[in-house]
């Protein structure tokens, strides 16, 4: 009697037990029970393919992603393509021979990439574009990390607006041909100052981003129109540097007799500022690398990533320079 009123129970819920475990086992996810491990960051294998090291942006840039990679336990091959297309691209075919689990790329120009992300694509390494952006369909890529270069040449422009009070001939220093914020800051500028009839863009020449080709070129500029220019739109800080060592030479007063805009924000614009030779400068975010390997880790373990992992900018102004260049990371 005590056995039948003590076994049955048991013996039911034992029973049960085995029906719920076997239900289990049946509609399991399979990635629940799939024997790939999650990995972490000292599992993770990136290849980089980095520009080069043409500006104080990209010296920053290049420091914040190795130093992450140093910091998170990644294994990071990194590739330095001085400035080179064909570079980029062979370092590329280098990390899918190397069976990398993501591959970062700050593509130099917006062209030219279709053959060799197919490449990635076929060997299954996802590629997440950093900085810069490619002209290729969204699905040769996993995201992109970086900032709006539009809304940056917008901001230049409103700024460029108010220096000259809606008038005047300005020069522009434009960054690498054909690469996306050379592309950005060009018409996002023009979107402003367009609505100016009295504001005019009298020359546009390439200093591709160095404050070497900056220079060069503004004195030239400064050879075919002289006092003439009442202003210079610069888009990066590097050739706005070198465009204030013309002007000197040239013995006009920077940020005086010119006025000059640039973009990036980075130290030695700040200084230049605190000098009284530049007008303003607009916050461009090098300090890419903890995102980029969040992210990296991410798509290597195939959890989903926003498209678009914008940065978040400001303007600064000389009248603040002196108190934010002790807080600027780069
Ligand atoms: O503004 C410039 C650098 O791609 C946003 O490249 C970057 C640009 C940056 O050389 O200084």
């Amino acid at each position: 009697m005590w056995r039948d009123l003590f076994c049955r129970p048991l013996l039911a819920a034992l029973l049960g037990q085995i029906i719920f475990l076997s239900a289990c086992a049946a509609t399991q996810p399979r990635e629940f029970i799939s024997e790939k491990p999650t990995k972490g960051y000292e599992d993770l294998v990136v290849g980089f393919a980095q520009i080069g090291a043409e500006s104080a942006w990209r010296t920053a840039n290049t420091a914040s992603i190795k130093g992450a990679a140093e910091q998170l336990g990644v294994e990071l091959k990194f590739s330095d393509a001085q400035q080179k297309q064909e570079n980029q691209i062979k370092a590329i075919r280098s990390f899918i021979a190397q069976q990398v689990d993501v591959i970062g790329i700050s593509p130099v120009v917006e062209t030219g990439w279709l053959d060799v992300f197919q490449e990635a694509k076929d060997a299954g390494i996802p590629i997440i574009l950093v900085d810069r952006r490619a002209d290729v369909p969204d699905d040769f890529y996993v995201a992109y990390i970086g900032s709006d270069f539009e809304e940056e040449g917008r901001r230049a422009g409103a700024i460029m607006v108010d220096l000259l009070h809606g008038q005047g001939d300005i020069v522009e220093l434009v960054g690498t041909v054909n690469s996306a914020p050379a592309n950005g800051r060009y018409s996002g500028f023009r979107a402003i100052i367009g609505a100016y009839p009295e504001m005019k863009v009298i020359a546009s020449r390439s200093g591709d981003f160095t404050l070497a080709k900056g220079k060069e070129v503004m004195e030239e500029l400064l050879q075919g129109y002289g006092p003439g220019i009442d202003a210079i739109y610069a888009h990066n800080d590097d050739m706005a540097i070198g465009a204030i060592r013309a002007i000197e030479a040239y013995g006009l007063k920077p940020g005086q007799d010119i006025k000059i805009v640039s973009v990036d924000a980075a130290r030695p614009a700040f200084e230049a500022m605190i000098d009284g030779k530049l007008n303003a400068t607009v916050e461009c975010n090098p300090l890419l690398g903890p995102r980029f390997f969040e992210v990296a880790l991410k798509v290597a373990n195939g959890e989903p990533v926003p498209r678009w992992i914008k940065s978040e900018e400001s303007v600064f102004f000389p009248a603040e320079a002196a108190a934010i260049l002790p807080t600027r990371k780069y």
